[in-house]
C-alpha cells in the first residue's frame, strides 16, 4: 500500500489548546506523525510519496471561498491587530446573536469561522492545512485512476472541518476532499466511514443533503463526548440525503466486541449503498489509553478493523484523523493498513 505524507505538517504546532481551563501543550501534537512513520518503515510500508500541489478548484467544491481566504489570512490579521499570542476565539455566534453577519475585526471574524475553541491557528496553520488536504487528493487521484488501497497521512486532522468552520483540531476536511474529488473524477456514488473517535460533524454537515455520498460515523455518544451537538442516531439525512446518514453513538467504556458490531452494521449499510469508492476517516483515538477518549480497543483490534473493512472489496482511501496515546498511534495505525493487505 502506497502512503502519501510531507513533512509540511511541520509548520502547524500551536503551543496551546484551552484543556482543564488552562493552557496546555496541544494533544495533536507533531511527533504523532513521526510516531506513524516510523512504525509505516518497520512494518515495510516504504512505498511512500509527496503529494501534487492542491487543485484550488477542487477545494472549492467543499469549502467556500469567504472561509478559505480567512484561513489563509487570519494569521496575518491577527498579528496586525497587535496580538502576540496565537489566535484562539472568545466569541461566538451562538443562540440569541446574528448568525449572518461576519465581523471585520479578527477576534469577531475567527468566532464566527470557529466551532470550538481549543484549536488555535498559528503562522504556520493555512500551509499545514493545504498540504493535508492535498495528501488526501492525491490520495483520491491515486484511487480514481485505478489504485486499489492509499493511506493520506494527513496532519493536521479534518473531519471536523465543515464547510466554513474550523476546531476540533481541524481546518480542512481531508476526507470530504477526497470523497467529492472521487466523484468530480468520475464515481458516482462514494462511501464515507469514520471510525475516529469523535463524530464526525464537519463530513456529516457537508453532504447531508445529498445521496451520492453515504456517511457512516462511529463515535463516542455526543451527549458524552465532543462534538457535543451533532452525530446523533436520529441524523439520517435531509431532502435527497435522507437515508444516507447514519451515526452508530457508543457510550463511556464500550469494548471491542460492542464496537465491532456497530462496524458489522456500517459496513452492511455501506454494501447495500453499493459505492464505487471508499474513504476510511481513520482516528485510533479508540484505543484504551488515549488520553481525552473512552472507549477500550486494544492495539490487536485495529488487525481486526483493517480486515473487516478490506471485507467490502473497495477501493480505498485511508485518510489519518485522530489519535493521541502518542507512542501507540503508529503502530495502531499500521496494525488496519496490516489488517486490510492480509485479508
Ligand atoms: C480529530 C480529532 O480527534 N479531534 C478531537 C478534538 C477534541 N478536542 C476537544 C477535546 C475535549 C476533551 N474533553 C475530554 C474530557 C476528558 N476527561
Ligand atoms: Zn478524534
Amino acid at each position: 500500500m502506497e502512503t502519501i505524507l510531507s513533512r509540511d505538517h511541520l509548520a502547524h504546532f500551536p503551543a496551546g489548546e484551552i484543556y482543564d481551563g488552562k493552557l496546555v501543550r496541544p494533544f495533536e501534537c507533531p511527533e504523532r506523525w513521526d510516531y506513524i512513520v516510523d512504525a509505516l518503515n518497520s512494518e515495510g510500508f516504504l512505498n511512500q510519496s509527496n503529494p501534487n500541489d492542491l487543485d484550488k478548484e477542487k477545494l472549492l467544491a467543499v469549502h467556500e471561498k469567504k472561509y478559505v481566504d480567512f484561513l489563509k489570512t487570519c494569521w496575518d490579521q491577527w498579528i496586525s491587530s497587535g496580538y502576540t499570542g496565537e489566535a484562539i476565539p472568545t466569541i461566538f455566534p451562538v443562540r440569541g446573536l446574528h448568525q449572518d453577519r461576519i465581523p471585520d475585526d479578527i477576534d469577531g471574524k475567527l468566532g464566527y469561522y470557529a466551532l470550538a475553541a481549543e484549536t488555535a491557528i498559528t503562522a504556520g496553520t493555512w500551509q499545514a492545512a493545504q498540504a493535508a488536504a492535498a495528501i488526501a487528493q492525491t490520495g483520491q487521484q491515486r484511487i480514481s485512476n485505478g489504485a486499489s488501497e492509499i493511506f493520506a497521512l494527513c496532519r493536521p486532522p479534518g473531519h471536523h472541518a465543515s464547510s466554513n468552520q474550523f476546531g476540533g483540531y481541524c481546518f480542512l476536511n481531508n476526507a470530504a476532499i477526497a470523497a467529492q474529488g472521487m466523484l468530480t473524477d468520475g464515481a458516482t456514488k462514494v462511501a464515507i466511514l469514520d471510525i475516529d473517535f469523535h463524530h464526525g460533524n464537519g463530513t456529516q454537515s457537508i453532504f447531508y443533503d445529498r445521496d451520492d455520498v453515504l456517511f457512516v460515523s462511529l463515535h463516542g455518544n455526543p451527549k458524552d463526548a465532543f462534538p457535543h451537538f451533532l452525530g446523533y442516531v436520529d441524523e439520517t439525512g435531509e431532502g435527497k440525503g435522507e437515508g444516507t446518514n447514519l451515526n452508530l453513538p457508543m457510550n463511556r467504556g464500550t469494548e471491542f466486541p460492542a464496537w465491532v458490531d456497530s462496524l458489522e452494521l456500517g459496513l452492511k449499510t455501506i454494501r447495500d449503498y453499493r459505492p464505487d469508492a471508499l474513504v476510511v476517516s481513520l482516528g485510533v483515538d479508540t484505543f484504551k489509553d488515549d488520553p481525552i477518549s473512552f472507549f477500550r480497543l486494544t492495539s490487536n483490534n485495529y488487525l481486526t478493523i483493517g480486515q473487516l473493512i478490506s471485507g467490502l472489496k473497495l477501493p480505498t482511501l485511508y485518510v489519518m484523523e485522530g489519535g493521541y496515546a502518542v507512542e501507540e498511534i503508529g503502530v495502531n495505525t499500521v496494525n488496519v493498513l496490516l489488517g486490510h493487505i492480509n485479508k
